[in-house]
């Protein structure tokens, strides 16, 4: 082990004692803004609302039944892939899903015939698509959770709407937006490292590439026009520890979030997240502040790319 590598080694652990809990806590009330501001925000610090949108018309309604009801002809847009890792890397690519538009009753179909299906479908689009593509139900959530948007000082950037088939798996990542993320029906599990970790967490470039689907057979076509994408290159679930030794000093959280509760995922947290099957959830995401903390952070990044190469 060189100098840098040891001297990382031990600020990072004095940054998880000073500022990183062992657990995501779990709360009871929703904080007012000011608490959620001083004692989580401004400390990149994650909790659950415990039963934080229970209140919602969407925790008694929305399940795949009332989605026949109500949206059974609708045509949605729908990540297609053959192992239920969308965006996610696959040997030496970045593989991103098959987009495939389909009516929302045979997407629930899939849910429901469930490991019977062999492709795994996930909608996941983070473009907003909760405000644009789903008028029919957006009045059974609330637009917005009041406490968060008075401590950002503006409205979220975007609001998602996701649901998918157990198999469906999000890789290990991270935003540059404050999350406030609930779960309507089922449970998403979260495993979290903090951003300080990044030295830890081996990044490579990889070659863009898209599932593809030919009658029955499943391709991968690379995208010989687009840039390399830089991903993590380790699995939390099965993390290659020979390959990455320096991983195992990340600090892991595990935040369990089940149908009414909200999670708080401040900005620039890794995540990696999975599901049961049929989760459906809805995210907030906020515009973070590029203050010291994400300088910081970029010091890290620079670091760990230049002097660890990775
Ligand atoms: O729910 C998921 O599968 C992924 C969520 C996520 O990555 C996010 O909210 O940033």
């Amino acid at each position: 082990m060189n100098i840098v590598e040891k001297c990382l080694i031990e600020s990072i652990s004095e940054a998880h004692d000073l500022n990183v809990h062992d657990y995501v806590p779990i709360i009871k009330d929703p904080p007012t803004a000011a608490e959620f501001f001083s004692n989580y925000v401004s400390k990149n610090s994650p909790f659950i609302l415990k039963g934080g949108i229970c209140h919602w018309t969407a925790l008694s309604k929305w399940s795949p039944a009332y989605f026949r009801e109500t949206m059974s002809e609708k045509m949605v847009t729908v990540a297609v892939t053959p192992n239920g890792y969308a965006d996610a890397v696959n040997g030496d690519r970045f593989v991103m899903p098959e987009e495939m538009e389909m009516k929302f009753c045979d997407f629930l179909d899939s849910i429901e015939e469930g490991e019977d299906e062999s492709d795994v479908f996930y909608i996941q689009k983070q473009n907003s698509n909760m405000t644009s593509d789903f008028p029919e139900i957006i009045g059974d959530i609330e637009s917005h959770i009041n406490w968060a948007t008075d401590a950002f000082g503006a409205k979220p950037e975007a609001v998602n709407f996701w649901m998918g088939q157990k198999d469906a798996i999000t890789s290990m990542h991270k935003d540059h937006y404050e999350n406030l993320y609930a779960v309507i029906s089922g449970e998403k599990t979260f495993t979290l490292h903090p951003p300080c970790d990044r030295p830890f967490i081996p990044h490579k470039n990889y070659k863009p590439a898209k599932y593809q689907k030919v009658g029955e057979t499943w391709t991968i076509k690379d995208l010989l026009d687009s840039q390399p994408v830089p991903w993590i290159a380790i699995d939390p679930l099965n993390p290659d520890l020979e390959t990455y030794p320096m991983y195992k000093n990340c600090k892991t959280l595990t935040a369990s979030v089940k149908a009414g509760d909200l999670l708080y995922l401040p900005a620039m947290w890794f995540h990696h997240v999975t599901q049961t099957n049929g989760t459906i959830a809805v995210n907030f995401w906020y515009d973070m502040d590029f203050d010291w903390k994400y300088s910081f952070y970029q010091t890290l990044d620079n670091l760990s790319k230049s002097v660890l190469g990775t």
